[in-house]
Order: C-alpha cells, then sequence, then structure tokens
C-alpha cells in the first residue's frame, strides 16, 4: 500500500502522470477561471456602481466569515502581474467576467466610459501576452439599481436591459473577444439566489420566511430561469443578426452540474437520479436543443413553470452555439416521495422529489475537499460528458471551471499551504478522464478552465476556501505559487 501510494505522488509531482497536450486534440485551449466580483475589488472606483452582491455581503449574517469582496484579491489593480502569472504558466486562454455596473452603474442609460476602458486594457494586455480571452457576461453581480427599480432577474424587462449592456459589450470588445459566455450557472442563481437564499439578493420561502424576508422558492426560481434563458436567446438573435458576419464568435452558457448517481440500483433510485439531472442539466440546456423545458419538469412543477410561446421557444432552441460546463462534485441520489418535506419546503427540490447526499451506508462518495458540497470523484467527468453527448448529439463543450479548495486555516504554514498535491491530484485525475472522454468516447470538448488561478472570495464562503493555483496573501495581495502551478506548467509545456 505504502509503495503505491508513494509512486502515486510522485507521478502527480513529476508533471501530469502521463497527460501531455498529445493526449488531446490540436487547438484544445487550457485556461483559468475568475469572475469580477471574486476577484476585482475596486468596488467604488472608476465610476462603478453598487450590485446586489455588494449589498448581500454588508448584510449582517450572509457570509459566513463576515467579508465581502470591497477589495477581494484587487484585480482591478494587478491585471498586468496576474497575467504575468498566466503567462509564465503557459495557459492560452482566461476566463474572466465583465462587472455590468462598471458598464452601467445604474444598470441602464449612459455607458461609463472608464469601466470600458478597464476591461480594454484587461483585453488588450491578455493578448498582448498570447492570452485568449473567454468573456462571461453575467457572474452574477446585477447591478442593484436594477433590483430596486423592479426586482431584476423576477421582471421581464431585465431581458432588454440586458440586451442592451451584452450588445455595448459586442461593440466595444467584439473585435478580440470571440467567446461568450452569456451566464454563469443559471441554475445556482436559480436555486440558490431564489430558491435557498443563500445568494444575493437573498430570497426564499423555504422554513416560514426565517431566512429571508421576502421571495417563494416554489415560483421565483422558474420566473428567473425563464427570464435568463430568454435574455441568452434575445442576445444570440442580436449577435448573430448584427455583429456575427464581422466579429465572427460564439455564444455560450456555463452550466453547473453535478453529477447525480443512483443511491442503489433500484429502479426508484435509477429513474430519481435520471429526475435529478433533468432538475438541473435539463432546466436549463433542453430549451436550447428541444425549445422546451423537460416532459417531467412540465408534468411535476405544473402551472407555475412558465411555457415559452412558439416564438420565444423558435428563437430559444438553437441559439447556443457552445455549451460551457462547471463540474466539480458528484452525489449519490434517492427517490424521496415523502410529502412531509414536500409541503415543508414547498421549494425545487421537493419539486424533484429526490434527496442528493455524499454518503452511503456511512461511506462518503470520494475524498473531501473544503466545501461541504465537494466531493471528489473524477470518473464522473467522463460519464458527464458521455451523458451530453448523448443526450444533446455531440455539442461542442468547453470545461469553464473545474477546482477544488483547501481551507484557509491559520494553523496552517505558508509552506504546508503551497504543498496541495491534493489538488494535483485532482487536476490530473479529473483530467484524465476528461481526455479518454475526447479520445476513447468522441466528445466534442475543446478546452479546460481550471477554476481558479489564484486565491479568491468564495461568495458566502467568504475567504474560507482556497481554490487557487496561487496562494493570496490577503494582507499585502502576495501571490505564491503553490506547487500545482509547476504541475501545470509541465502540462502545458510538454509537446503534443
Ligand atoms: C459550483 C458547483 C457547485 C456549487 C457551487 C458552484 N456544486 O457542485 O454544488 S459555484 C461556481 C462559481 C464560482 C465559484 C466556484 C467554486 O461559478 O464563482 O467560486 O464554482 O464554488
Amino acid at each position: 500500500v505504502m509503495m503505491a501510494t508513494m509512486s502515486l505522488e510522485c507521478d502527480a509531482q513529476d508533471g501530469s502522470g502521463g497527460l501531455t497536450r498529445g493526449s488531446f486534440p490540436e487547438g484544445f485551449v487550457f485556461g483559468t477561471a475568475s469572475s469580477a466580483y471574486q476577484y476585482e475589488g475596486a468596488v467604488k472606483e472608476d465610476g462603478r456602481g453598487p450590485t446586489i452582491w455588494d449589498k448581500f455581503a454588508h448584510t449582517f449574517g450572509k457570509i459566513i466569515d463576515f467579508s465581502n469582496a470591497d477589495v477581494a484579491v484587487d484585480q482591478y489593480h494587478r491585471f498586468e502581474e496576474d497575467i504575468q502569472l498566466m503567462a509564465d504558466m503557459g495557459m492560452d486562454a482566461y476566463r474572466f467576467s465583465i462587472a455590468w455596473s462598471r458598464i452601467f452603474p445604474n444598470g441602464t442609460g449612459e455607458v461609463n466610459q472608464a469601466g470600458i476602458d478597464h476591461y480594454n486594457k484587461l483585453i488588450n494586455a491578455l493578448l498582448a501576452k498570447g492570452i485568449e480571452p473567454y468573456v462571461t457576461l453575467y457572474h452574477w453581480d446585477l447591478p442593484q439599481a436594477l433590483e430596486d427599480r423592479y426586482t431584476g432577474w423576477l421582471d421581464r424587462q431585465i431581458v432588454n436591459d440586458y440586451a442592451v449592456y451584452a450588445e455595448t459589450c459586442f461593440k466595444a470588445f467584439g473585435d478580440r473577444v470571440k467567446r461568450w459566455i452569456t451566464f454563469n450557472e443559471p441554475h445556482t442563481i436559480a436555486v440558490q439566489a431564489y430558491d435557498s437564499g443563500m445568494h444575493a439578493p437573498g430570497r426564499c420561502s423555504v422554513l416560514l420566511h426565517l431566512y429571508c424576508k421576502k421571495g417563494n422558492s416554489g415560483t421565483e426560481p422558474y420566473t428567473v430561469a425563464h427570464n435568463i434563458i430568454l435574455s441568452h436567446a434575445t442576445v444570440s438573435d442580436i449577435y448573430r443578426k448584427k455583429y456575427k458576419a464581422r466579429q465572427n464568435g460564439e455564444l455560450g452558457i456555463s452550466f453547473d452540474v453535478i453529477w447525480y448517481e443512483p443511491m442503489s440500483n433500484s429502479t426508484a433510485d435509477v429513474q430519481a437520479a435520471k429526475r435529478a439531472q433533468e432538475f438541473q442539466l435539463g432546466w436549463f440546456a433542453d430549451p436550447f436543443f428541444f425549445g422546451d423545458y423537460p416532459a417531467i419538469m412540465r408534468s411535476r412543477v405544473g402551472y407555475r413553470l412558465p411555457k415559452f410561446t412558439a416564438d420565444e421557444a423558435a428563437l430559444v432552441k438553437g441559439s447556443l452555439d457552445f455549451m460551457g460546463i462547471n463540474h466539480y462534485t458528484t452525489f449519490y441520489t434517492k427517490d424521496d416521495q415523502s410529502t412531509v418535506i414536500q409541503k415543508l419546503l414547498n421549494n425545487t427540490l421537493a419539486d424533484t422529489a429526490t434527496i442528493s447526499l455524499p454518503f452511503r451506508n456511512g461511506q462518503p462518495i470520494g475524498d473531501k475537499a473544503n466545501s461541504i458540497w465537494l466531493y471528489i470523484v473524477p470518473r464522473s467527468m467522463r460519464i458527464l460528458m458521455n451523458y451530453v453527448k448523448d443526450r444533446y448529439n455531440t455539442p461542442t463543450v468547453y470545461i469553464t471551471e473545474n477546482g477544488m479548495d483547501d481551507s484557509n486555516s491559520p494553523f496552517i504554514s505558508l509552506k504546508d499551504a503551497l504543498n496541495d498535491d491534493k489538488r494535483i491530484k485532482y487536476h490530473n485525475d479529473y483530467i484524465t478522464n476528461l481526455a479518454d472522454s475526447i479520445r476513447l468516447d468522441g466528445c466534442d470538448v475543446r478546452g479546460y478552465f481550471a477554476w481558479s488561478l489564484l486565491d479568491n472570495w468564495e461568495w458566502a464562503a467568504g475567504y474560507t476556501s482556497r481554490f487557487g493555483l496561487y496562494y493570496v496573501d490577503y494582507k499585502d495581495q502576495k501571490r505564491y505559487p503553490k506547487k500545482s502551478v509547476q504541475w501545470f506548467k509541465n502540462l502545458l509545456a510538454s509537446s503534443s
């Protein structure tokens, strides 16, 4: 056992344990991912308007360590240094998001030129180092003004305002940006922000409004999802009609996908795992491929699930050029028809009639990272790629996020924090399974983005979670390479 463990570690150290650039097709893209609110800081600079996350983070009791991202990792000022770190690793691409409220401080109205200038500088600095920008237009930081004006994503007006914002970005940056991600994790938005209430704007009705003042966990997630899907479709139509011919780019969405394994091989549990996936990925992806939500959602959610008119369905269907997939973890799923939970919660989880857990017979499904939801199950990467290939007829896929976190503990020395063999193994094993899905199974995956370049502000978990390839000392913003940086360097420098 000892020997086996040692040789595993050695593989992990010497970079890539068999993986090389040659394990992937020509042109396969490697990058790291980030988002504006988690990285930028400078929240009051150059005319940036407040967002729902500024307000949420400054509300007592919403963030575990009482922190906020007013400073974060200060990438607003340090982007040149950070781009050098990417270039040193040999990264091909960088996925970052634009803060809507830097472009339109009030959500709509007059463009803030200083915001445009900032992202021009960032994009140009990336291109100067040969790093391709992959730009997310919405990574959760809605201008607070739109929340105040009409409750943001709950109101159909958002579709128009988002379209103006997106088009402004195409005009300003589309000569250089060829890959656009219109939304990061619409499912997480619907469920965490409007059902559990753990994310901004913190709406929910579960547990008798104990945790949220306002909201309806059984209806609002479906309304918000619908408006997000229509927003993507509207923007895709605009892009294809007015920009695609000249700019020749592509638009996708980054879907969050947990893999669900049946808790047992009973028919009920097998069906439950299938149902859980249709309520997660199917909810958001099916409309783009088939023009409607999954049939199981129609029957279980009933009148609470909005309908697409024939025109809308036609606009939505086919409006995705590629699928982004954020994949981290796997749960066991079992059938749960108990009306107690359904009555008590009356939310999207109750609608699925399933329960998902990381344990079976007291055994965890995999090694745990730091986040309570992050269990390490590398085989699922390959299984998920095949599920996507079969269900959606071999779409073009980018893994837009994959990674694991360590805890931010005052008892861990810097030296130990940099020694991240566990992260090396995580990336090695997930990437190996990804390579197999392409080479052996014919899945059309074009790129892989590690979450994340740097340790950063992890939403409701604040600074307690460290996902970076680089360690950040939050006292002085110094970046230190963890061991996984060298591992990526070796992989990216290997010949094809
Ligand atoms: C991703 C996956 C799960 C929960 C939350 C996320 N899951 O499998 O239960 S959020 C996602 C996000 C990014 C985060 C990162 C790590 O896009 O901003 O920092 O993953 O949580």
